[in-house]
């Protein structure tokens, strides 16, 4: 059995840090020549020390000046444990506290303190420094850790400083290998022969020679050529391991430190995150609703707005639940851990843990976001998950968006939604697209509504229905059949879901939800009419599986999903495709209308920038709203 465990040094500049890493293992990290020759740590260094019983402790040596603070939180975003040093002639200086904070707000689970250079001091100064470190450290994730005195000179104490480490990395549980594999990109080179590597912290799952994967977010595929970790290659990477992946079909100028590999398809990109913020008690000042700062989680720092949801303005010391609208798209998971810096000067200020990444839209006061993140806080994996499914609204959710945005690995996330299934709290729509129950009897309903008035409107005169462009029905006597034996019918058991009763006359609501004017969010549910040409590209066209009951009684009404439309809105964000694929555009509007949109009125989600079916645009391409006229 091998484990690997990953251990940072944190502490103030020039304490030691570098030294004692290379007195424990032999390995100098500081690489570049300007590390050498200013005698400072510039960016992250590696190495690693083998234990008996297949350990691996592997070492990420940070830098410690104020200046670096930003390489030195890429480093220790996928640490399991800290260590940190403190030179005994100088003390606790300002980057302890800072490093020791950074720790703190990742929710480092532990680690040690090494006391260094205790060969420049004298045993009473030394049992000063010792009381020192205690008072720091207490109350923090390090009270009552290990304190070691060690010298990188002379080599005292590091036969213990050893030990105590060993100790701590055995008693840290192993990483989840069923959780989707992610690797926090730290450095891209090129090797001759060999092309581009990324290297990193494999943070979760595993990675295998031949995979398919995805530098995210710039959505870049490429394929793992060959896996290497401490210049060993090997067939496989599993969580917790440093990794050099080789890959091919990518060029090095297109990544960048920040950027996450996983395989392909896996990973949401997100711009906005929802979470908690917590401000350190000795943060300068408040932190009022939407300042901008600097967000880190991970190996990336991405500027932000931070959106208060509760209040204007957070004090030191206090906990809120937050959202950061992003000014880059950033690639990570509910559950992982985040620090804020301010915009300036730059110092830490505060972190907390996402809860919700890439949320659909809300109206952004709403209590309900409070209540909704509240239960991702304190719900169990079923309530989350369930939490997700009902709050996308009548819209539902694909497996692959859900699997980007809960903390649970795609085996987890399938047995859990199987169960969910099977409790009847969550409805399967398709094999891999999920609606909660009730938002699938609002949409029913409102589709049924939209679809009747429509057909009603048919049959209310040809000139009107002619001058709005629509196709004059040849045999009204049907039309009238269809429409009367639609509204009389009940609505059978399909499928094992329930058909409730076809909604009568409720011209407002129907106004109120069909109008795309009036409702510029995109709509959940997009109900189209085809015309007899374009019945093969209606067929083509996702249509939602609870239409089929219409599609059958009508011959020539279909549903679109919306989901498929914002998927394609989402690439279309990230520069993934062109404009011309944006939904409906695809189709020529002469022989697909849209003849009503549907908007779940419980959804909380709020108006939608990228929706592709505005008004203006409906009326330039002479699509007319149906229901509504
Ligand atoms: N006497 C003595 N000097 C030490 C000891 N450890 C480190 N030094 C010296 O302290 C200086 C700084 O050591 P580094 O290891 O580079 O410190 P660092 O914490 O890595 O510094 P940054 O990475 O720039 O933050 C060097 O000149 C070392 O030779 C020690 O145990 N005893
Ligand atoms: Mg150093």
């Amino acid at each position: 059995m091998t484990r690997h465990v990953v251990v940072g040094t944190a502490g103030h500049i020039d304490h030691g840090k570098t030294s004692l890493v290379k007195a424990l293992t032999g390995i100098d990290t500081d690489r570049l020549p300007e590390e050498k020759a200013r005698g400072i740590t510039i960016d992250l260094g590696f190495a690693f020390l083998e234990e008996p019983g297949g350990l691996t402790i592997e070492i990420v040596d940070v830098p410690g000046h104020e200046r670096f603070v930003k390489n030195m939180l890429a480093g220790v975003g996928g640490i399991d444990l800290a260590m940190l040093v403190i030179a005994a002639d100088e003390g606790v200086m300002p980057q302890t506290r800072e490093h020791l904070a950074i720790c703190s707000l990742l929710r480092i689970r532990g680690g040690l303190v090494a006391l260094t250079k205790t060969d420049l001091v004298e045993p009473d100064w030394l049992e000063l420094v010792r009381d020192d470190v205690a008072t720091l450290v207490r109350a923090t994730f390090l009270q009552g850790a290990p304190i070691v005195p060690v010298s990188a000179k002379t080599g005292a104490g590091l036969p213990e400083l050893r030990q105590a480490l060993r100790r701590l990395a055995e008693s840290v549980p192993e990483r989840a290998v069923d959780q989707l594999a992610r690797l926090p990109i730290d450095r891209v080179f090129t090797v001759k022969g060999f092309g581009t590597v990324v290297t990193g912290t494999l943070a979760a799952g595993r990675l295998a020679v031949d995979d398919r994967v995805e530098v995210y977010p710039k959505g870049v595929e490429a394929k793992v050529r060959g896996l290497q970790t401490h210049g060993h290659p090997v067939a496989e990477a599993r969580a917790g391991q440093r990794t050099a992946v080789n890959l091919q079909g990518v060029e090095r100028a297109a990544l960048e430190r920040g950027d996450v590999l996983a395989h392909a398809g896996t990973l949401v990109p997100a711009v906005l995150v929802d979470g908690t913020l917590e401000l350190l008690p000795d943060a300068p000042r408040g932190l009022k609703t939407r300042t901008r700062v600097r967000f880190h989680a991970g190996t990336s720092e991405i500027m932000a707005r931070v959106l208060l949801l509760d209040r204007a303005e957070l004090a030191p010391g206090e906990t809120v639940f937050a959202s950061f609208r992003l000014e880059a798209p950033l690639v990570a998971l509910p559950s992982d851990r985040f620090v804020v810096r301010s915009y300036s000067p730059i110092v830490t200020i505060g972190g907390g843990t996402l809860l919700d990444v890439d949320p659909p839209r809300f109206k952004r006061k709403a209590p309900a976001l409070v209540a909704h993140l509240t239960l991702l806080q304190t719900g169990g994996p079923e309530v989350v998950l369930e939490e997700h499914v009902r709050h996308v609204g009548a819209a539902g959710v694909r497996l692959a968006a859900l699997s980007g945005r809960v903390p649970f690995g795609p085996e987890r996330l399938r047995g859990l939604l199987d169960a969910l299934v099977a409790a009847g709290r969550v409805l399967v729509v398709d094999r891999d697209w999920f609606l909660h129950p009730e938002s699938g009897s609002r949409l029913r309903a409102l589709v049924v509504g939209a679809l009747a008035a429509f057909h009603r409107a048919q049959l209310c005169g040809e000139a009107e229905v002619h001058q709005h462009g629509c196709p004059v029905r040849s045999n009204d006597d049907v039309r009238r059949r269809q429409v009367a034996e639609h509204e009389a019918l009940p609505m059978e058991e399909g499928q094992g879901r329930a058909q409730p009763a076809i909604e009568r006359e409720r011209p407002r609501q129907v106004r109120r939800f069909a109008d795309p004017r009036r409702t510029p969010r995109a709509p959940d549910v997009v109900v189209v009419f085809a015309e007899r040409p374009a019945r093969k590209q209606l067929h083509r066209v996702p249509r939602h599986p609870l239409a089929q009951p219409f599609v059958h009684d009508f011959h020539d009404a279909g549903v679109i999903d919306a989901p498929e439309r914002q998927d394609l809105a989402a690439k279309a964000r990230n520069g993934a495709l062109g404009r011309k694929t944006h939904g409906l555009q695809r189709h020529a509007p002469s022989r697909l209308r849209m003849l009503g949109s549907v908007h779940d009125p419980h959804a909380t989600s709020a108006e939608h920038p990228t929706n592709p079916i505005r008004a203006d645009a409906l009326r330039r391409r002479n699509v007319v709203d149906r229901a509504a006229a």
